[in-house]
């Protein structure tokens, strides 16, 4: 009998992971033991794991070096059109696998470690997150980021390099804990501080009006430090920039004009001013109006301002720089794209720079402002919108304030002479919301300061313009698009389940990685009994790896036959993983009243952080540890139903939860989820979906074909009509007799024997003020979970369904995305240009 594979033996067979050539491997450990020597300065008698890591990574990053220096200079060459997404989060997650992926160096490095007596993937697991983001939004723009270095658009992710990004969450005793996200203290290997393009952005001051112009004076300077970190394109040699901004107090920082302290306190008092990038807000779909955070917007806006402006001013060509004066060319040379409000002062900031600093007429810098910038909106929940109160506004930005207001004071005559009388639109549209606080509308603004304002799936796109953004879209229909999310097949595909990549490859060939839509290819294979059997054994090899992380986590006992069947996302009322918990408690009453029925068996996996301050999304969190301590320890149920709220979920453990899944939970209600791409992620990587017709969902379906999808509960316009009827949650409670036991368990103390009313809140909500309305998809959603369970009984039909998902997921790839936002939005192609490699060492 043949030796079974080794793990590494196994790896090594798989293309897609790139070539390991002997000169590659002889390279790589030379290199590798020259950073452990003069960059780590160790010897393998005390290296550290954490040692061998950065080792690595810096062995790998020489491999971006010239690549990058490379692009870079063909930017000032070649002086493109530069795209500017501008972002408060960027959710990169980890970076050492994804460049050796990108750069196809991961086979290389791994026999390369193997021979020096290494397990990579142990290496990888030191890497730290990099956590800059709550969700979706944040992953987004990452998910952009490499989109657009593969795309080959002179691009830059614009944002904030915050000290702790979204907090570790520990479960203690069923609850949650927050701890700091110190994930710098070992130091990052893939940024480069760039001190010497240091910016000063001012706050507070005053501002005076003189004949010559308006001056903004008294104000306080804190500086940004520029970080870059590189991002490379998946084989093309490109390498663009993500450049993060640091708080750093200037020297004199309260000793030039208020000397009052003394030495001494001045410098403990420089905190205060780098306290601005210290933590990142932890609020997802959610507007939290505080000072701190309304000064990381502008900070983060300000500084990347100045570097745009540097950029567009200097060119150079050869050895020949030019100096560019004429403002009225910027919207050629440069887009900006707002991901949501967030960075919204870069309209007010630019009308600054323009108008009292450039000295450019009002009319003129509002033109070229509307033709640079492009506003994303990622939701339609009012509390995720953001309203500044104008107290707060004219204390920190007095100069931003008394634009903001002449913006609105023309736009108001525009929508005054468009629609004459109309009194009320006037107040529907303006930018200042009257009221006990008076308040600045930053959407408002977005809208009016852009040319193109679009929406991230289909059907929240027309939601819009139906409803929260009707009268701008009645006035300025032209503006108003769609640009459905989607997600990088490198890192979502490639990198998190080589398995799959590599059985599709062996199909269809590898150009899918770069053109997703290529997928549709897999159709041809889907009665192909080989291609059947390939998938559903990477599945299950994915389930037995993942299988072993629980066990050890979790200390449960995992059968690898159950369907996996998960929930991963922020924890929100909206997302509903409360109805969720109604499938697990009516599954698991079900199995107690007929025990000797075959049950098709259930791991169901729930995980997500909730905000710190959302008090119901924490106690949902308790709600679910409760029920699996009484689901997990009951020996009726036994292995046919096990319930695990994954801890600490973040990009690493999707990478890992994902390619182990299948079925995925989209379970909002309709209307709610502007996009999602978690959902995607799942499509991609072989899980099927039950879920709300929400957000992308409406098109994953459309793609994958809807028998080949599992929908239910209401749609938008259901929704919409029971508004205006009033949803009664107690009549679906007194009708479903398994809804009622469900909540009188809850509401009694089934699943919190000790504390019989610690769920009275959630009960309450739920019977009497639930905005989303969980009982009204209950019955649907139930009679749906029967089905699934039913075609999981038949693994070959469930298979195929899978491969239909699959080969319909390419309309998903963030490239898509992006091609659409370049050609539609920004005015630039994707250039698909390769870059010669660079002689690396
Ligand atoms: C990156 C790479 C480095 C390059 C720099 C350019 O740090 O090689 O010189 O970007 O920065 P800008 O001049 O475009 O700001």
């Amino acid at each position: 009998m043949s030796k079974p594979l080794s793990d590494h033996d196994k790896k090594k067979q798989i293309s897609v992971r790139g070539l390991a050539g002997v000169e590659n491997v002889a390279d790589l450990k030379t290199n590798f033991n020259r950073h452990l020597h003069f960059t780590l300065v160790k010897d393998r008698n005390v290296a550290t794991k954490r040692d061998y890591y950065f080792a690595l990574a810096n062995t790998v990053r020489d491999h971006l070096v010239g690549r990058w220096i490379r692009t870079q200079q063909s930017y000032y060459e070649k002086d493109p059109k530069r795209v500017y997404y501008l972002s408060l989060e960027f959710y990169m997650g980890r970076t050492l696998q994804n460049t050796m992926v990108n750069l196809a160096l991961e086979n290389a490095c791994d026999e390369a470690m193997y021979q020096l007596g290494l397990d990579m993937e142990e290496l990888q697991e030191m890497e730290e997150d990099a956590g800059l983001g709550n969700g979706g939004l944040g992953r987004l723009a990452a998910c952009f980021l490499d989109s657009m270095a593969s795309l080959g658009l002179a691009s830059y992710g614009y944002g904030i390099r915050y000290e702790f990004g979204i907090f570790n969450q520990k479960i203690a005793n069923g609850w949650q804990v927050e701890e700091a996200d110190d994930w710098l203290r070992y130091g990052n290997p893939w940024e480069k501080a760039r001190p010497e393009y240091m910016r000063p952005v001012q706050f507070y001051g005053r501002t005076e009006h003189h004949p010559d112009g308006i001056k903004w004076v008294d104000t306080q300077v804190v500086l940004a430090l520029p970080y870059d970190t590189p991002v490379p394109g998946y084989r093309n040699n490109i390498v663009n920039t993500m450049r993060l901004w640091s708080a750093k107090a200037p020297c004199d920082f309260n000793l030039k004009d208020f000397n009052v302290g003394g030495y001494i306190q001045a410098v403990l008092d420089r905190n205060l001013a780098e306290n601005i990038s210290r933590v990142l807000y932890p609020n997802d779909n959610f507007f939290e109006g505080k000072e701190l955070r309304l000064k990381q917007e502008y900070f983060v806006v300000a500084a990347t301002l100045q570097d745009i402006i540097r950029r567009f001013k200097t060119s150079k060509f050869g050895s020949r720089e030019t100096v560019r004066t004429d403002f009225s060319t910027l919207p050629e040379k440069v887009a900006i794209q707002l991901n949501d409000t967030h960075p919204a002062l870069a309209i007010p900031e630019l009308m600054r720079v323009l108008v009292d600093e450039e000295k450019l007429p009002w009319e003129k810098a509002w033109d070229i402002c509307v033709k640079t910038c492009a506003y994303t909106n990622h939701t339609v929940l009012p509390e995720a919108l953001e309203r500044w109160p104008i107290d707060l506004f004219h204390t920190l930005l007095p100069r931003h304030l008394e634009i903001i207001y002449e913006i609105n004071r023309r736009h108001l005559e525009r929508i005054a002479s468009l629609y004459p009388g109309d009194v009320d639109r006037l107040r529907r549209m303006s930018m200042i919301e009257e009221g006990s606080q008076k308040r600045v509308n930053m959407a408002h603004l977005c809208i009016v300061g852009s040319h193109a304002v679009n929406g991230v799936a289909r059907i929240h796109s027309d939601i819009l313009k139906a409803t929260v953004f009707k009268d701008f879209y009645e006035m300025d229909p032209h503006k108003f698009q769609n640009k459905t999310n989607g997600i990088t097949p490198r890192r979502w595909l490639v990198m998190c389940n080589p398995g799959l990549a590599e059985v599709i490859a062996e199909r269809i060939g590898e150009d899918f990685i770069r053109d997703l839509d290529q997928l549709q290819k897999l159709r041809n294979f889907v009665n192909d009994e080989a291609f059947i059997r390939d998938v559903a054994k990477v599945k299950q090899e994915n389930k037995l790896k993942f299988a072993v992380h629980l066990e050890e986590h979790y200390k449960v006992k995992i059968n690898p036959n159950s369907m996996f069947d998960v929930q991963v996302k922020r924890i929100h009322e909206y997302k509903r993983q409360l109805l969720n918990c109604l499938h697990i408690i009516t599954f698991y009453n079900r199995i107690k009243k007929e025990p000797n029925k075959e049950w098709t068996p259930r791991t169901i996996m729930i995980g997500g952080k909730a905000a710190p301050g959302y008090h119901t999304a924490k106690m949902i969190i308790r709600l679910i540890t409760a029920i699996g301590e009484v689901v997990n320890n009951d020996p009726v149920v036994d292995d046919r139903l096990k319930v695990i709220f994954l801890e600490n979920y973040r990009v690493t453990l999707a990478e890992k939860a994902i390619p182990a899944s299948d079925l995925s939970e989209q379970i909002s209600t309709a209307g709610t989820e502007a996009s999602g791409t978690g959902n995607m992620k799942f499509m991609l990587n072989g899980a099927l979906t039950i879920g709300t017709m929400d957000g992308a969902n409406v098109e994953m379906a459309e793609e994958a074909g809807e028998d080949n999808f599992f929908i239910f509960g209401m749609r938008v316009d259901d929704v919409e009509a029971m508004d205006v009827k009033g949803y009664n949650a107690f009549e679906y409670y007194s009708r479903i007799p398994e809804l009622k036991q469900a909540i009188d368990q809850i509401a009694g103390g089934f699943f919190s024997p000790k504390q019989p009313d610690l769920f009275k809140d959630i009960v309450n909500m739920l019977m009497h003020n639930d905005r989303f309305k969980v009982f009204a998809d209950y019955e649907d959603y139930m009679k749906c979970q029967e089905k699934v369970s039913a075609l999981y009984k038949k693994p070959k039909e469930w298979t195929k369904k899978v491969i239909m998902n699959i080969a319909g997921s390419g309309k998903f790839s963030s490239d898509r995305t992006i091609a659409q936002y370049a050609h539609d939005i920004w005015g630039v192609e994707p250039t698909l240009e390769k870059l010669a490699a660079p002689d690396d060492l």
